[in-house]
Order: C-alpha cells, then structure tokens, then sequence
C-alpha cells in the first residue's frame, strides 16, 4: 500500500503525516469530513507494515467515524489518527512514549480543533491526561484527573444492544433478542471485548473467546470459557461471531463460510471489501453495521464532552442502538439491499440534511 494510491480514492478532506526522528514513530491525522462538526475519532498506536499501510487505515476509519457520527445523531464529523510505532508498544520505554504522545499533541494542537481525539487501540486514558498536557482538544480523559474515562464500556454495552438486535433478525433465540443458550464466540478480550463476553455470559450464552494474547486467554481458560486459537475463528461453528479486535476479518471468500447466524460486533472496518456484504447477505447471515454497532464509545465521548449528558442519558441513547439497528434491517428488507448499504444511506441522509 502507498500514500500515491491511497490518498487519490480517499474523500476526505485533510491527511497530515509527520515522522519523528527521535523516536522513529510516524503519525497520521485524517479528517474525513467536517460537515456535521469537529472531526473525531480516536488515535490508533500500532505497528504498521508500511507508512501508506498507516495512511490507509487512518483514512479508511477516518471515513467510518463519518458515518457513525451521522448514524448515531452526534453533531460531530469523521477523523481517526494513527501513530505507526518504531516497536511493539510494550518494548518502548516510558520517556520514549511520552515523547511519542507530546509529538501526537503538538500534531493535534496546530489543527486547532479541526480533529479530536481520544483512545483507541493502543492509547488509553491515561495517554489522554498526557495529550491534554499540550492540546485541550482530546477526549477520555481518565477519571482521576475529572474526565469521563475511556468510551469502552458505552461501547460495549452497545454492541451487545446490536447483537441482541441481530439475534432477532434472525429468528435466533427467544425472538426477542434474548441470547440464552446461543453459542457466542468472542474475537478480542481487550477493553470492548472482554466487557462483551462478560454481557454474553451474563445473559445466559454460550460463551467462545480468541485473543493473539496468550494471557487473556489464559485468564478465560482458568474461568471455564472455551477459548479458541485465532486462526479458527471465522472458521468455528456459532450462532454469533462478535468480531472486537481490528478490522478486515471478513472478506468476500471468507464471507462465503463463515459458519455462523449473525456477525455483530466491535472492531472498526470488519468487512475487508464490498463483496463481503452482499454475501453474508445472500447467505442469510445478519451483519449488524459495524460503524452503527459500535456508535457507543463515541456516544459516551461526545454526550459526556461535549453535549453535558449524564452517565444515565449517555446509557439510554446507546442502548437505543438496538432500535436504530432495527429499523436498519427494517429498511434493508424493505429496499432489497444489505444492512450495510441501508445504514450508509440512513448516514448520507443525515450528511444532506446538514449541507
Ligand atoms: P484493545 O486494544 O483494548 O483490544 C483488542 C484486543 O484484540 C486485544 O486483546 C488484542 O490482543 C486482540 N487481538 C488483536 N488482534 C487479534 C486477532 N487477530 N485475533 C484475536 N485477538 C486479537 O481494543 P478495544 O478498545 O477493545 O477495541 C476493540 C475494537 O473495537 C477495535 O477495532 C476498536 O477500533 C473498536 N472500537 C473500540 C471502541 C472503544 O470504545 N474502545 C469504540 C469503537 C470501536
Ligand atoms: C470510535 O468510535 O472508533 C472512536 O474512535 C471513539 C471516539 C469518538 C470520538 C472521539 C474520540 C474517539
């Protein structure tokens, strides 16, 4: 992947990319769109393949943060940042890091306001109180120093919210959305998915979990969850995949066997390419939008930063997710099309209302 062959299919607004010789980390900014308000979206700390594998990502949920934004009636727009790190994260010293995030701040600060961030895979809270120390325009600050904290729960209560929706699409469980007895399988412990499993088991499920990190799996094994190697996952039999580590899972070939009922979850960007929509569609698998699914970090982040909402009326507009979801496989049916293309349509209608 290059900058020369991303950038041109991009339609965004604004990519900034800028390497730091001190720490050899590059950083990339995308504001996608501006239209319904400040981008936003958070900051992604990860190794990348190459500096356009970096620029492709950064734009790619650049775009998705867009859509989610309008989906979920926030009165913000699209941005993401990726900072593509020089080594694992766990292998950079403590000065080396924040010398990382100041850069990143600075970054944030000369667009003025343009782009807010906040956590994202591989940043926390706590990289956001540092943030704050240069740029006032980062969200997430951690509780202790008077923020509202990470949006992981709101997120993942929001997904669970999505996939009960899904469930009752399609005709699992009780009709109603209730996933007692359904086999659940849990791609990601993180901060979303390990909140996810808990609701899952919580709820009655059948629980499966993968994680590439062998001490969260090891922590679910010694609870008695079946854990899964991660290359099994899109090929174990489930009657709900809840995707929550990083994005591209899913692909037209992969779409093809995936042996599961309903695909509902986390991670930003599952489906890989346009084919794999349409064929989990034709194959009668109900994908939950992941841009619609996941709209619960960014609820919490927006309702609490910017909006002054309470943790309660943050709780309710997520759990709201469930009935956007509804009426999006509502209009799906209605017009023939995926999920997918119903709930982009459902956004470009909120974006030409704003223009
Ligand atoms: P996280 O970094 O805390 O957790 C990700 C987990 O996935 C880690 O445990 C990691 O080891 C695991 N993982 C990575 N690659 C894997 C693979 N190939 N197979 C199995 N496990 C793998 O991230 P998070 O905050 O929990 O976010 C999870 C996903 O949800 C991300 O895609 C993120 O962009 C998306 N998301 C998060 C939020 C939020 O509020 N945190 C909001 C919206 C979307
Ligand atoms: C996401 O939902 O993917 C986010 O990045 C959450 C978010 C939303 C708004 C500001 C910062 C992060």
């Amino acid at each position: 992947m290059d900058i020369e062959t991303v950038l041109p299919s991009w339609d965004g607004e604004l990519c900034s990319v800028r390497f730091d010789p001190e720490t050899g980390a590059w950083f990339v900014i995308a504001v996608h769109s501006t239209r319904l308000g400040p981008a936003s979206g958070g900051t992604r700390a990860m190794i990348y393949p190459s500096v356009g594998d970096a620029v492709a990502d950064a734009t790619r949920l650049a775009a998705a943060m867009t859509t989610k934004m309008a989906v979920a009636g926030l009165p913000m727009g699209g941005g993401k940042s990726v900072i593509a790190l020089p080594a694992p994260r766990a292998a950079l010293d403590g000065d080396r890091w924040r010398r990382i995030l100041r850069v990143h701040a600075a970054n944030v600060q000369q667009l003025g306001g343009t782009y807010i961030t906040g956590p994202d895979i591989g940043t926390s809270s706590a990289d956001m109180d540092v943030l704050r120390e240069t740029t006032p325009w980062a969200f997430g600050r951690s509780a202790a120093t008077g923020g509202p904290g990470s949006g992981a729960p709101a997120t993942a209560l929001g997904v669970f919210a999505a996939a009960r929706a899904a469930v009752a699409e399609a005709g699992l469980g009780d009709g109603d959305g209730g996933v007692a007895g359904l086999r659940i399988l849990v791609q990601g412990l993180g901060a979303v998915g390990a909140r996810v499993a808990e609701l899952a088991a919580e709820a009655g499920a059948e629980l499966l979990v993968a994680d590439v990190d062998a001490e969260r799996c090891a922590l679910a094994a010694a609870r008695g969850v079946r854990v899964v190697p991660p290359s099994e996952v899109t090929r174990t039999r489930c009657d709900v995949l809840m995707p929550c580590a990083t994005g591209g899972l899913i692909d037209g070939r992969v779409a093809r066997t995936l042996p599961c009922a309903v695909v509902a979850g986390a991670a930003n960007n599952q489906l890989a390419d346009a084919e794999a929509a349409l064929v989990l569609s034709r194959r009668g698998i109900i994908y939950a939008p992941d841009f619609v699914a996941n709209a619960g970090g960014a609820i919490h982040l927006v309702g609490r930063e910017v909006l002054g909402w309470t943790e309660d009326q943050v709780t309710r507009r997520t759990l709201q997710i469930g009935q956007t979801l509804r009426s999006v496989f509502a209009d799906a049916r209605t017009h023939g099309t995926t999920p997918e293309q119903a709930a982009h349509d459902l956004a470009a209608r909120h974006l030409a209302d704003a223009a």
